[in-house]
């Protein structure tokens, strides 16, 4: 059997999208080396892994020293000698070794940094594609990018309530053809919002969206219609959403565009913006407790919309689990960096599929130049990925990276659910 030792395990404090510093991993084997690095959210849910902050006076209490030297003195001493084929084991033992559940010993921050840079380095040592090592001979479908092209809710300087306004060209014929589309449809906005609002319109917010100054909770999805309509794409580009609403969320009452709203008035709220507007999919439209409310709306709706629950589940196995018996919502948002293993990951995506939902990788709003994400998505044909607007290279290098894997596959590619 092959085998490949780790020899040396590496770890530095380098700075993410926001200029917030993350933890940046490298793993050696003799002289291969495999390096990831780790993301960050800014509309957290409050069952995420822990992210691991220093909390002294560096970097306004948000340094990673401590994830780092619980790398270098803690995990290396573990790792080095084991075998870098064996993700599971290696993933478990970072379980054990952590010993929390909520990764809160270690960090989620460390754990993960590990976890992909051993993935990356096995891919490397056994010269496989990552999509292809971490998937395996089926890994072929080119997921449909959601991009979040007007921001709003933690994500932005603006007035609006709904954190993410996103378009998903479904009919597009291939991720190539998306990505253009999308881009197209990006700067045909961008002169829709100019024309509306004026020049500070076209300011960007975290995952490279506008984030216009707009008060009411339908402005976003009429210039991105507007945007798509122009562009001729009526039949092709659809539109999404994540509210984030935990952020909106206060006594039990919802504040939308400063007007408050039970969780029965906001079904309707969504109900009307999805007859009004091409929407096919809605993530976090309640607070990750409200978990009646999701309850409800994917009894109402859920045959019209994908539900998408991200904060409510926290790609946590174990979550996702109660929300397909409670049959809280039809889809689950992975993020990696929310459970903090690769292994643990592969779970929750396992689980949603085989209860019949949807899944969606996602990236996080403080990002880096890491493109895991988009191998990830292939290895588990997931069919969706949202990896913010095609715009700035933390979010676009993610769509790079899935057209030089669908330019490898060819005719063995597939895009999207089918
Ligand atoms: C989300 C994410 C990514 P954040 O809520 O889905 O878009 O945002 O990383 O800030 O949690
Ligand atoms: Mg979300």
């Amino acid at each position: 059997m092959v085998m490949f030792e780790i020899t040396e395990v590496h770890a530095r404090e380098i700075l993410d999208s926001r200029g917030n510093p993350t933890v940046e991993v490298e793993i050696y084997a003799g002289e291969y080396m495999g390096r990831a690095s780790v993301p960050s959210g800014a509309s957290t849910g409050k069952r995420e892994a822990v992210e691991l902050r220093d909390g002294d006076e560096r970097f306004h209490g948000k340094g990673v020293r401590k994830a780092i030297e619980n790398i270098e003195k803690k995990i290396a001493p573990r790792l080095i000698g084991m075998d870098v084929l064996e993700q599971r084991k290696i993933d478990l033992m970072l379980i054990a070794l952590d010993g929390t559940g909520n990764k809160s010993n270690l960090g989620a921050n460390a754990t993960l940094g590990v976890s992909l840079a051993v993935a990356r380095l096995a891919s490397y040592l056994l010269e496989m594609p990552l999509y292809k090592y971490l998937g395996g001979t089926n890994a072929h479908i080119l997921p449909v990018p959601f991009m979040n092209v007007i921001n709003g809710g933690a994500h932005a300087g603006n007035e609006l309530s709904i954190q993410e306004h996103m378009m998903a060209p479904v009919g597009a014929k291939n991720l190539s053809e998306a990505v253009r589309m999308g881009s197209e449809v990006y700067h045909q906005l961008r002169e829709v919002l100019k024309k509306k609002y004026g020049r500070n319109a076209i300011n960007v917010g975290d995952e490279g969206g506008f984030a216009p100054p707009m008060k009411d909770i339908e402005e976003p999805f009429e210039a991105i219609t507007q945007a798509i309509e122009e562009m001729g794409y009526s039949e092709k580009v659809m539109i999404a959403t994540d509210s984030a609403a935990s952020n909106f969320y206060k006594d039990g009452k919802y504040i939308v565009q400063g007007k408050e709203y039970t969780a029965g008035q906001l079904i309707d709220v969504y109900s009307d913006l999805i007859s009004k507007y091409p929407i096919i999919s809605l993530e976090d439209p309640f607070a990750e407790d409200d978990w009646d409310a999701f309850i409800e709306i994917t009894a109402k709706l859920g045959n019209r919309v994908q539900i998408v629950g991200d904060d409510i589940f926290v790609t946590n196995p174990k979550l996702i689990k109660q929300g397909i018996e409670r049959k809280a919502a039809n889809a689950a948002l992975i993020k990696l960096n929310q459970i903090g293993t690769v292994t643990e990951t592969i779970e929750a995506v396992e689980m949603a599929h085989r209860a019949g939902w949807n899944t969606m990788v996602s990236h996080r709003s403080g990002e880096t130049a890491d493109d895991f994400i988009a191998d990830f998505a292939v290895a588990m044909n997931t069919g969706q990925i949202k990896s913010g607007a095609p715009c700035r290279v933390d979010r676009v290098e993610k769509y790079n990276q899935l057209m030089r894997i669908e330019e490898e596959l060819r005719d063995s590619a597939d895009y999207g659910k089918g």
